[in-house]
């Protein structure tokens, strides 16, 4: 294969614009999407169309007009793409010599067709028929002594009438074990909100973004991730709101962007101008930053009230609602502001400076993203900003709240359904009433339990509702030594990736429906739903033909494994699978909120579920919001590599470039970031470089610092010369997922610490020169 010429060429334009639309041009053409149709655009996000199968940011009025989102089109040009896996791809191919593929070139073979099973002697997929491959589901699940020795993953793409019926199968079947994206996302935000505000969700919706007047945004690359939401900034930064991005790196699309959906936008060279503030701290300092200015807001209120000024606290709210304020308050007056400056990498005055902009505003949204979810005290961070949010009665309140941004279009609705390691008492009491069984009440493993697991030879047979397992996750060639590990591995899939060649000892492609497609049952389409990032549900129709006549929906593939391992005498699976209200009507008998769920989906837009905080409703313990005392960790793995290493230790953060959806990789570019053509690049800081005596465009191996005796390393990155803050390095995840450690993860939540890994780095050993070959499709 010819290997790719990379290139860096700084980005000098504002986000989306002129680019974007070139890029779209592209997609559709390299896809060939659906034979050159390209009306279906313009049914994404209609009211009668289908859900984006891109993020989970939420549409205005389930839009009245085409939303224009680039992302979102390499999204549905991914899926609808005209490209085929079939049998005879597989005849052709060895699984190994497909593993000397790079994930790019797995993901441009396009999509599946019909079910594969793994076939050793050959080392091949070979065509397996759907009942047989359901009959060696069963015969597996039924032959392991402990329920718990199966784990099933979902990725934030399954329905919720898909998670639905798979939480209740494998309860059913008898183990909570279900890992999911989530795990590795924003759980730091579902364990973390409800200790402050009762519940793991955000608490506006789109009509608060039109009355905020400041918006703090934590550690997101919108302009790449939620495309959609630089439009509602763009409305923001319109009306005079002041928009803040806390982030290490000036990230173009909070910087500068150029709306397609107006044309001034268009023909300025310069666009709208979307964060007026940057607060760049370094790698992990939020946590501080965030207690700096609550210490900055008492400071304030201090003042105020030796002057007899307006107080900077909101004492009625605090008053009213709120308990453990005093212990909170005295916690941050006795915090030191060296070490709040020290651990945030920031001066004094841009603590300041923020926090300044934090008072003044009287409707402030604080939006987060991986940039504070992937740390070790990622759930701290969240309650912190959750209280100082408290502070001034910014939740609840029109133009005011907590807004994580998530990812997986469907991932906060997935968790809503039960798709959950940890079911609360009271869910698994509802869920044994309607279902008339008994629910396993133990918690189950999450994504890196999970692979603890199997490595410990407990977990037998893993089964992924979608997503990327082995590749997604930690650690990988620890995750590749548990997937082989495992007796058999089931995927349900769109598309070939990684994870499907890194099987047990018997495995299944189980090739699905895209949201896309017209999923017809009993001769009715079926529509499914889904709830975005803001609470709002509502429900999706495919409009394309399916992919091939032989694949089916996930919800038939969920039943009939169901059906084959557990009978129909409680459940009947098959019936349930022919009508989609039917699995409907089960949410709504076991979940709040869900009342006349089908009735209510009638309406364009669908419904807000309801969040008990957005009413100043307080499900915790206490029945009040709940401020939380957190100190300033000093002795977190990175202080203690940094104390044994100096300053040569540098903490590296993984994110996505904008042509990859998570792990799949739609093309090798970066735009806004200027890279082209390259994903093994390593963004540092030009002191830095010269500290450790490398000169940009130099290749490096990277290994990360872990007390296990395990050596974690990648080979040959290009440093490419970034304005990012000194001792803080940036890559592209998956290629660095080799160097999280597995037992790296969020105190609290069970995330890995993809946002924060302690590294070194050495000239590389063997540089390659091109930066995405073979020899690099991934080290197995
Ligand atoms: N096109 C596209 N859309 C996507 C995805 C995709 O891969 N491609 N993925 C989807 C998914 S599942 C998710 S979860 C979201 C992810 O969307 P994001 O949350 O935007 O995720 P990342 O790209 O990982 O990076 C987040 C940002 O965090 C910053 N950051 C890193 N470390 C820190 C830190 O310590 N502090 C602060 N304040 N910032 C930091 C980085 O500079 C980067 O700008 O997007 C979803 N949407
Ligand atoms: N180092 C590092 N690691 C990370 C992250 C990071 O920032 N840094 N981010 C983490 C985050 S936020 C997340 S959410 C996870 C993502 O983890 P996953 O959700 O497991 O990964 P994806 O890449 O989103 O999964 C893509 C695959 O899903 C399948 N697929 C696509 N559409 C459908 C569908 O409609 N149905 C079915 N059944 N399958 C479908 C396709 O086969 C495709 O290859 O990765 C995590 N890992
Ligand atoms: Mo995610």
């Amino acid at each position: 294969m010819k290997k790719p010429q990379g290139r860096i060429e700084p980005y000098h334009h504002p986000a989306a614009g002129w680019g974007a639309l070139k890029q779209v041009a592209i997609n559709l053409i390299k896809e060939k999407v659906t034979g050159g149709d390209y009306r279906m655009l313009l049914k994404q996000n209609q009211p009668n169309g289908f859900d984006c199968p891109g993020c989970a940011w939420p549409d205005r009025e389930h839009a009245s007009t085409f939303e224009f989102c680039e992302n979102g089109v390499k999204a549905v040009a991914a899926e609808a793409t005209s490209k085929r896996v079939t049998p005879d791809f597989f005849a052709a191919h060895t699984v190994s010599e497909l593993m000397a593929q790079s994930d790019y070139e797995l993901e441009q073979h396009g999509r599946l067709t019909d079910p594969m099973v793994y076939d050793a002697a050959q080392d091949r997929y070979v065509p397996i028929d759907w009942n047989a491959a359901f009959e060696l589901i069963a015969k597996h699940l039924k032959a392991l002594d402990d329920p718990n020795r199966a784990a099933f993953y979902t990725s934030g793409r399954a329905s919720n009438e898909a998670a639905f019926l798979y939480q209740l199968f494998v309860r059913m079947y008898g183990t909570n074990n279900f890992p999911d994206c989530s795990n590795m996302c924003h759980e730091a935000t579902s364990r973390g909100l409800p200790g402050t505000v009762g519940i793991g969700k955000g608490t506006v919706t789109l009509d608060d973004f039109e009355h905020a007047d400041t918006l703090l945004i934590f550690g997101q690359n919108p302009a790449t991730n939620h495309p959609r939401m630089l439009g509602e900034l763009r409305e923001c930064a319109k009306r005079g709101a002041t928009i803040v991005s806390i982030n290490p790196l000036k990230e173009r699309g909070l910087e500068r962007f150029a709306s397609p959906q107006h044309t001034l936008d268009m023909l300025s060279p310069k666009g709208v101008q979307i964060s007026s503030v940057f607060i760049r701290p370094r790698v992990g300092g939020d946590f501080a930053l965030i207690k700096g200015v609550a210490k900055r807001v008492i400071e304030l209120d201090d003042e105020a009230l030796a002057q007899g000024t307006e107080r900077i606290l909101d004492v009625g709210f605090i008053a009213e609602h709120t308990v453990n304020f005093d212990a909170f308050a005295a916690d941050l007056r006795a915090e030191s502001w060296s070490t709040i400056v020290a651990e945030a990498g920031l001066a004094v005055d841009e603590i300041l400076k923020l926090a300044d902009i934090y008072v003044k505003g009287k409707a402030v949204i604080s939006t987060w993203g991986m940039g504070i979810t992937q740390h070790k005290n990622s759930v701290a961070t969240i309650q912190l900003l959750s209280n100082l949010m408290m502070m001034r009665g910014n939740i609840g309140r029109r133009g005011a709240g907590l807004c994580p941004v998530r990812g997986h279009s469907n991932v906060q609705g997935d968790r809503t359904v039960g798709i959950e390691e940890k079911p609360t008492q009271a869910f698994l009491d509802r869920l044994a009433k309607a279902y008339d069984f008994e629910p396993p009440r133990e918690h189950g493993y999450d994504v890196v339990e999970t692979i603890h697991a199997m490595l410990e030879g407990h977990v037998k047979v893993f089964i992924g509702l979608g997503g990327n397992f082995a590749i997604a996750t930690p650690d990988t060639p620890r995750t590749f030594d548990a997937m082989r590990s495992c007796a058999l591995t089931v995927h349900v899939t769109t598309k070939l990736n990684r994870s499907h060649l890194i099987h047990g000892q018997d495995a299944l492609i189980l090739p699905t429906l895209g949201r896309t497609e017209i999923d017809t049952q009993n001769g009715v389409a079926q529509g499914v739903t889904v709830e975005d990032s803001m609470s709002m549900v509502h429900i999706s129709y495919g409009m394309n033909r399916p992919a091939s006549a032989n694949l089916l929906s996930e919800i038939a593939i969920v039943a009939r494994m169901a059906h084959a391992t557990l009978g129909s005498d409680k459940v009947d699976w098959l019936d349930l699978a022919s009508d989609y209200a039917k699995i409907r009507d089960g949410i709504e008998q076991v979940f709040d909120g869900f009342q006349n769920y089908n009735e209510r989906l009638k309406k364009p837009g669908g419904f807000h579920l309801g969040v008990a905080s957005r009413d100043r409703v307080w499900k915790t313990p206490s029945g009040k919001a709940q401020f939380v005392v957190h100190g300033i960790a000093l002795d977190t793995p990175i202080h203690r590599a940094r104390a044994e290493h100096g300053q040569k230790l540098m903490t590296l953060m993984t994110t996505r470039s904008h042509d990859q959806y998570n792990t799949t990789i739609y093309g090798l570019d970066d735009r806004y970031r200027g890279v082209y053509g390259l994903r093994r690049v390593l963004f540092a800081n030009r002191e830095d470089l010269t500290m450790l005596g490398f000169e940009p465009g130099q290749h490096v191996d990277i290994t990360s610092v872990w007390d296990d005796g395990v050596v974690r390393h990648v080979e040959d990155f290009m440093l490419v010369e970034y304005d990012i803050p000194r001792g803080c390095l940036g890559a592209y995840y998956p290629e660095t997922n080799p160097l999280v450690p597995l037992s790296s993860v969020a105190d609290g939540a069970g995330t890995p610490t993809s946002k924060s890994i302690p590294v070194l780095l050495s000239p590389a050993k063997s540089a390659t020169l091109g930066a995405d070959t073979e020899a690099h499709a991934i080290a197995a």
